[in-house]
């Protein structure tokens, strides 16, 4: 009995519905708007590349078209600000938000996530000022392959953002971990599995790309070895760099299964079934990422087909998760009064941007989804690979499920985070539309213009090998480019607007803080899923690492500029 009343007293906080803790509201409030700022500075370049690609464009405007000072410093700008700073806020700030109210608690350790914060700022600025300062040498794109070197900056501003994640990820790890201690035998809330196989995933993977980094950019860069060997970055960074996409589309999951079934006005089908599907994602999306590597000369024909098969693998928990989103809907669709094929599509509620916003990202993953699956296949790979299709594939992916349901998040996040009323509902849905339209446009027409021959990351406009034909497809994914363009602008008009809003809150979050139906408990035993990782990675890795290694020239290349000059 007196054992029992020393123990110390359960870490519970209640929330309010349709306000915020000062403390919820300060940190997740932070990484959101960082996360736009990030959004702000990234995603404007993405209209003027596509018009700066575009033959029409390019000759009426005499190619003055404001896209920074050259083509390569945007597409940089573009992909670093969008996939790596936008993305892992945003990431890190919905789920601290999700984990602390569906587990009910706060963090185990708050100023460690303000010292987690402060490192991706800082990271952030570091990035900016050298995309803007040195940009002959820092436009290296977000994949960063060497021998092209950027300045130190640049790679001490990545660091710190996975430095900073990874805390982040730790936190959850033990505030979990201390609500499982409190709750025996109980399951995880969906939403809380999902992140932990999130973070799980993504420590792992980004453990290669610091690897990476540490071992074989930064130290070139500062000038302590001389040279660096760009088959094996490439290798270690495809080891992170596919888990990177699930790493975006998990959390578009985690608001797919727990919070879109409510919010259409259903419920979820199946929850054990989600639960399989992320165990899937963490276990497939390590040992897969030589499908971006096929046509590299330094990996064996063996371990692609290795990896090609288990590309098609990874692929399952997608399609298990369209079943299942798909039957939510249904019961959605059916609970609005709809009847039917024509009732699942029109009696959804199209008019509520925060539906509406998922809608168009499950239909845009439709058509990402297939594209990945085509280009998957080795053979049709060798073709697409370094064409402007591979864009279109991860434009309606990226660009469409994974951005168009995190505007979905923040059309009831923000109001919440500001305790302001969304500004209009109507701007929103007509944003989530015109993304639709604008994405579907620039994803076929950057697929038929790879499919004519025209080369992705390049400023192609005048280039005297581009195909009349791919020029049409270019000239017509501008106009896809154009319509996002549009988008943005609303996307910012609801932002904008929602800071000076009158109008009270109005969207609850929807959270559940327990299971309620019952799942296998070696779901959560996450021993054996990290030990199988573990396992999977060595197969399927072991062999291509150890042969990427030259151990006759070692470190056997010499690092470039961007433009092609040698580093002094
Ligand atoms: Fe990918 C390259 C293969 C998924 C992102 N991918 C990329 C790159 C990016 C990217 C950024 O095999 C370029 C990297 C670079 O810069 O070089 N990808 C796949 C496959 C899948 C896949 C097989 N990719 C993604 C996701 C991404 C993403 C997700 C971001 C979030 N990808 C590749 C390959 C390459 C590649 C090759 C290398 C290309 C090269 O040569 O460089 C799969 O996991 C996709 C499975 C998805 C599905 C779709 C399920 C559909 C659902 C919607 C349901 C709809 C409903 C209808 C219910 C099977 C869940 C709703 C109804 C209403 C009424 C609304």
């Amino acid at each position: 009995m007196q054992a029992a009343q020393a123990q110390p007293a359960p870490a519970r906080l209640a929330f309010p519905s349709l306000d915020m803790l000062r403390s919820e509201r300060n940190l997740v409030g932070a990484h959101i708007f960082t996360a736009l700022i990030a959004l702000t500075i990234g995603i404007f370049m993405g209209p003027f590349q596509a018009f700066h690609r575009a033959p029409a464009f390019v000759n009426t405007f005499l190619g003055n078209i404001p896209v920074f000072s050259y083509y390569y410093q945007a597409v940089t700008v573009h992909g670093v600000m969008m996939a790596l700073f936008f993305t892992t806020l945003f990431i890190v700030g919905f789920s601290y938000f999700v984990t602390q109210r569906s587990l009910q608690r706060p963090l185990v350790a708050m100023p460690l996530a303000w010292v987690a914060y402060a490192l991706m700022l800082v990271g952030l600025v570091l990035l900016v000022f050298t995309l803007s300062n040195d940009v002959q040498r820092s436009s290296v794109l977000y994949t960063f392959y060497p021998p092209m070197i950027a300045p130190a900056m640049f790679y001490i501003g990545l660091v710190l953002l996975i430095v900073g994640s990874w805390i982040a990820v730790f936190l959850t790890f033990f505030t979990y971990n201390a609500w499982r201690k409190e709750h025996p035998g109980e399951r995880a809330p969906l939403a809380v599995f999902g992140i932990i196989v999130n973070y799980l995933m993504w420590f792992i993977a980004s453990l290669a790309v610091a690897v990476e980094v540490l071992f074989m950019l930064l130290p070139v860069s500062l000038g302590l070895i001389k040279n660096t060997d760009p088959q094996l970055a490439r290798i270690l960074f495809w080891f992170f760099g596919h888990p990177l996409v699930y790493f975006w589309l998990i959390p578009a999951y985690v608001s797919w299964y727990t919070m879109l079934p409510k919010q259409a006005g259903g419920r979820l089908y199946s929850d054990p079934l989600a639960r399989v599907a992320f165990i899937m994602l963490l276990l497939f999306s390590i040992p897969v990422g030589v499908h971006h590597l096929y046509v590299d000369p330094g990996v064996s024909n063996v371990a692609k087909a290795v990896h090609a098969f288990l590309t098609f693998i990874v692929a399952v928990p997608s399609f298990m998760t369209a079943f299942n989103i798909g039957a939510s809907l249904e019961i959605a669709s059916r609970n609005n009064g709809g009847k039917g094929f024509w009732g699942f599509i029109f009696k959804q509620r199209w008019n509520d941007p925060v539906v509406a916003s998922q809608l168009v990202a499950l239909l845009l993953f439709l058509a990402g989804g297939i594209t990945g699956l085509m280009q998957a296949s080795a053979q049709i790979n060798i073709t697409l690979h370094n064409t402007s299709w591979v864009p279109g594939h991860f434009h309606t992916t990226l660009g469409g499920a994974v951005a168009m349901t995190y505007f979905g998040i923040l059309y009831w996040l923000l109001p919440m985070i500001l305790g302001k009323g969304l500004f209009s509902k109507k701007v929103g849905m007509w944003q989530a539309l015109t993304w639709l339209v604008g994405m579907v446009i620039f994803g076929f027409t950057m697929g038929e213009a790879g499919l004519s021959g025209a080369p992705r990351r390049a400023d192609l406009a005048n280039s005297p090998y581009l195909s009349e034909t791919a020029g049409m497809w270019l000239n017509g994914s501008a106009i896809g480019g154009m319509i996002l363009f549009v988008s943005v602008v609303l996307l910012f008009v609801n932002i904008i607007g929602t800071i000076f809003s009158k109008k009270p809150v109005e969207y609850e979050p929807v959270i559940s803080t327990r299971t309620e139906v019952d799942s296998p408990k070696i779901l959560e035993n996450w021993k054996v899923w990290i030990g199988i990782v573990i396992v999977l990675c060595l197969i399927a890795w072991g062999p291509v690492i150890v042969q990427g290694f030259d151990t006759v020239n070692g470190f056997n290349s010499a690092p470039f500029t961007p433009s092609g000059a040698p580093l002094p």
